[in-house]
């Protein structure tokens, strides 16, 4: 390649990047939280032995300021070209481990096509399951000797179940996308979408038992915040 060729090659890549925005916030729990009850891993000793925070059910993870761990953010509909882009997947692989007898992470979101490496750090039998509607559905037994498996998604699908059909504790959820502009909150309930096109979005939060919501949000605006409640008993 030519030095101006480079050039011209440099200048187009920080014009792009310096018109890629991010859409950021946190989501936020209201209300008196339920305790996460506590399992009981009797049943299988290598569970106890491996789980070292002591086992809770999972579904309603907060900080100390309420924020919200494992709500799955994306975009749903955008007025740029973010979303009909071309997106191949990334080379690197998205990672869940069967660790102390948990789904490492619980929530993930995964691109079409992109491999997903299963692991087994457990040394005993997992068999993991997993329920899509419209992907495939797997279901592998994964004995103490088998440490990894890998699968791929071939289409785009909200967030779908995986459980274990050894420990049925076990629970994760997976949603497939075919872009890249999804994230998950982490332990302060905060998130951060990159490299979005100037323009407007719609974004949704999902929750595996606080269900969802949409917001109407432009790039550059200064967070697109949630907040979520106990749904109402019927
Ligand atoms: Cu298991």
């Amino acid at each position: 390649m030519n030095n101006n060729i480079i050039k011209i090659l440099i200048l187009l890549s920080v014009f792009t990047f310096g018109f890629a925005g991010d859409i950021q916030g946190k989501i936020t729990f209201v209300g008196k939280a339920p305790k996460m009850k506590s399992l009981r891993m009797d049943a299988d000793p290598v569970c106890v032995a491996n789980n070292e925070v002591g086992p809770r059910k999972e579904w309603l993870i907060l900080d100390e300021n309420n924020g919200l761990k494992n709500v799955l953010v994306f975009i749903k509909e955008s007025s740029s070209n973010s979303l009909s882009g071309d997106h191949s997947p990334p080379e690197n692989p998205a990672v869940i481990d069967q660790n102390g007898c948990v789904y490492i992470p619980h929530v993930l979101g995964v691109m079409v096509g992109q491999e997903l490496d299963i692991l087994n750090s457990d040394g005993t039998l997992h068999n993991i399951h997993a329920l899509p509607k419209i992907n495939k559905e797997f279901n592998n037994a994964m004995p103490r000797s088998k440490k990894q498996m890998t699968v791929q998604f071939d289409k785009s699908e909200a967030p779908f179940k995986v459980k274990c059909d050894v420990h049925p504790w076990m629970g994760a959820f997976i949603g497939v996308f075919d872009h890249p502009y999804f994230a998950v909150t982490g332990d302060d309930g905060s998130y951060i979408i990159s490299g979005l096109e100037p323009g407007a979005y719609v974004i949704e939060a999902w929750h595996e038992k606080l269900g969802s919501q949409t917001e109407n949000v432009m790039v550059g605006d200064s967070a697109a915040n949630f907040t979520f409640k106990k749904p109402e008993k019927k």
